[in-house]
């Protein structure tokens, strides 16, 4: 059986390509589902993408990858910049956890500069569009292979 690999998305990411294509660029989250899908078959990997708008239902999502997730990519949007809940649930997971922003997080907001899940990510990934989803792919599967 393959490994399944949890990529997680929280709030906004849903309107993904709606809005701010020149920030976001225009592929929408379930454009974004099929590239990782097809990519994870090519590497072996199963993924299981999901969304949500409520901070609880991303921990309950990451307290379900600590019983058959062989690793998380998670885009936590805005709790990034907010959530310690989110990094906790995150530090009770052991296996490797890689951070990934479609933007530049860096060149934007003061805000925007500091992750509290970046104490917990092995990996960040930033500013690369949405083929970043696609390298983290590529980092866990030579990581778990
Ligand atoms: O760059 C990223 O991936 C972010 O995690 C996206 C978050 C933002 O709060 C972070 O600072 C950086 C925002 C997600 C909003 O999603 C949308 C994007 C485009 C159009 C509509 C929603």
């Amino acid at each position: 059986m393959s490994k399944l690999i949890y990529i997680l998305n929280g709030p906004n990411l849903n309107l993904l390509g709606q809005r701010e294509p020149e920030i976001y660029g225009s592929a929408t989250l379930a454009d974004v589902e099929t590239s990782c899908a097809a990519l994870a078959g090519e590497l072996g990997l199963r993924t299981r993408f999901l969304q949500s708008n409520a901070e609880h239902q991303i921990i309950d999502w990451v307290h379900e990858a600590r019983e058959d997730g062989a690793g998380i990519i998670i885009n936590p949007a805005a709790f990034s910049h907010t959530s310690i809940a989110v990094l906790d649930a995150l530090k009770m997971y052991d296996g490797p956890v890689i951070e990934v922003h479609i933007s530049n997080v860096h060149q934007r907001e003061r805000f925007r500069h500091h992750s509290y899940v970046s104490y917990r990510s092995d990996g960040v990934i930033a500013g690369l569009g949405t083929h970043g989803y696609e390298l983290a792919l590529r980092h866990l599967a030579r990581l778990l292979g």
